[in-house]
């Protein structure tokens, strides 16, 4: 998987080819609060043991559980996953700062452009979420942004106890969430995220199957948006051949003056949002 990155016709930024990508897969993990995002991102990075060795923290509960965006990686079925956890970002609607900031975030932890968008749904609890999820990535991605995602359905037990199976599911969904089904060309998945290590493992498997293919596709390149590309202008060749370092810089950098890159980068979201700052 994963030829190297770089926009679908070259946008001739001198920051774009990137090569350190070649063996990386960077997923996006984009959906509304407790639809499993962070459990389905332990589950690719195949960590399973005790909660606290996992990357990305999950609870049953009803408010946010994460509160800003944060990365992982692991080696998985030879490939070098990078996963983008967010937090309910993608179904509010508030203007301010903070959502600039992890917005900012979401788009620099994925630099230079996300091999897939992973949109989680929860089986049960689809009513009415979907839309302000896809405005959002659509003010980031554009329409393109389709034939990278996948809408990958958490709670795949609840399907098995009723013995159902995911094509009968997705023919009772809202008309909203088919219409983005077809759009994004049917790649659907179902998971569980409470199986045991087998199952976990297979379904992993599937999925990377369907990124694979999807990457394929699109020609063996990830996504890069007009806005992203803005935002990897701002990545410096340093930066560039230690993506492992320059996420950790992400995760920890606060805009402190109009003056510093992540300043430049809110600027660039909000600009592609028409928010004033
Ligand atoms: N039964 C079942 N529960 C799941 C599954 N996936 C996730 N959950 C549970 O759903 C709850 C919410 O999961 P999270 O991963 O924290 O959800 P999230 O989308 O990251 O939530 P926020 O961080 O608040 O945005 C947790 O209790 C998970 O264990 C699944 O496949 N089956
Ligand atoms: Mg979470």
């Amino acid at each position: 998987m994963g030829g190297s990155a770089g926009k679908e016709t070259d946008g001739g930024s001198s920051n774009t080819p990137v090569e350190h990508d070649a063996k990386e897969v960077r997923m996006v993990l984009v959906g509304k609060t407790g639809s499993g995002k962070s459990d389905t991102g332990n589950s690719i990075l195949l960590k399973t043991g005790k909660s606290e060795d996992k990357p990305f923290k999950v609870e049953l509960c009803g408010e946010s559980v994460t509160q800003h965006c944060s990365c992982s990686t692991n080696e998985v079925f030879g490939h070098k996953v990078v996963i983008v956890d967010t937090p309910g970002l993608f179904d509010t609607k508030k203007k301010n700062l903070e959502t600039l900031k992890e917005l900012s975030r979401f788009m620099l932890l994925v630099q230079p452009g996300p091999h897939a968008i992973i949109l989680v749904l929860r089986v049960g609890r689809l009513t009415n979420e979907i839309q302000q999820t896809i405005f959002l990535l659509m003010k980031l991605f554009k329409e393109d942004a389709y034939k990278y995602m996948i809408l990958l359905f958490t709670g795949k037990d609840f399907l098995v106890r009723e013995n159902k199976t995911l094509e009968r599911f997705l023919q009772e969904v809202p008309a909203d969430i088919k219409d983005v089904v077809r759009k994004c060309e049917k790649r659907c998945i179902a998971f569980n995220n409470w199986a045991n290590e087998d199952e976990k493992k297979k379904q992993v498997k599937e999925l990377l199957d369907m990124v694979e293919s999807m990457v394929t596709k699109n020609g063996g390149n990830c996504y890069v948006s007009d806005l992203q590309e803005k935002l990897n202008q701002l990545v410096t060749s340093e930066d560039l051949e230690n993506p492992d370092l320059f996420r950790e810089k992400v995760l920890h950098e606060n805009p402190t003056s109009n003056a510093s890159w992540m300043w430049k980068a809110l600027v660039a979201v909000a600009n592609a949002f028409g928010w004033d700052m």
